[in-house]
């Protein structure tokens, strides 16, 4: 390679601008490495809101994870909860059913190690870990079938752990729980 020699006036102009570009990079990482560590600092110190905590060995002996409580109820104000229970490996219950443009809360929990709980093709996504109850407020305009596959790695038959759920017309919905308590789409 040849060397190239710049003119005079070029040398310590180049130097003078690499300094500045080397000096903005190390600005960069200093202000990413502020930032996640005041993100860290405020997560820690910060908790959240709302924690619910349920008791993992005795959710099949009464309380709201008791079996024939499981799935999608109408609340008074029309509302939709859905309670499910994430355990090796399997949802209970296995195929949820609920209305299209209602307000909907999941109420998922797990009875013995962590799950996760998502429903393809939307943001519902929650982390189920046992002794807490993980919610989050929903609601679907379009009828379907969607999968939720568990993507938390929970044991050996992690890959066989997934459920359904069933976005079914809001009248047919409300016909359905004007006969039942507790709905799901199980049969
Ligand atoms: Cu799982």
């Amino acid at each position: 390679m040849k060397n190239v020699v710049l003119p005079a006036p070029f040398g310590p102009m180049i130097e003078t601008i690499e300094r500045r570009w080397a000096s903005l990079a190390i600005v960069i990482v200093v202000v990413f490495v502020v930032v996640a560590i005041a993100a860290g600092l405020h997560q820690a110190t910060m908790p959240q809101s709302r924690v619910e905590t349920v008791d993992p060995r005795t959710l099949h002996l009464g309380g709201e994870f008791i079996e024939s409580n499981l799935g999608s109820a109408v609340e008074p104000d029309g509302s939709v909860t859905v309670r499910a229970i994430g355990q090796q490996y399997s949802f209970t219950p296995q195929c949820i059913l609920v209305p299209t443009d209602t307000p909907i809360t999941f109420r998922v929990t797990s009875a013995d190690v962590v799950h996760g709980f998502i429903i393809t093709g939307t943001a519902i996504n929650l982390m189920l870990v046992p002794g807490y109850i993980s919610s989050i407020p929903a609601r679907f305009s379009t009828q379907g079938e969607r999968h939720m596959p568990c993507h938390e790695f929970c044991g050996m038959g992690h890959e066989g752990m997934w459920g359904r759920i069933k976005i079914i017309d809001k009248a047919a919905f409300a016909q359905m729980a004007a006969n039942a308590k507790r709905l799901s789409c199980v049969q």
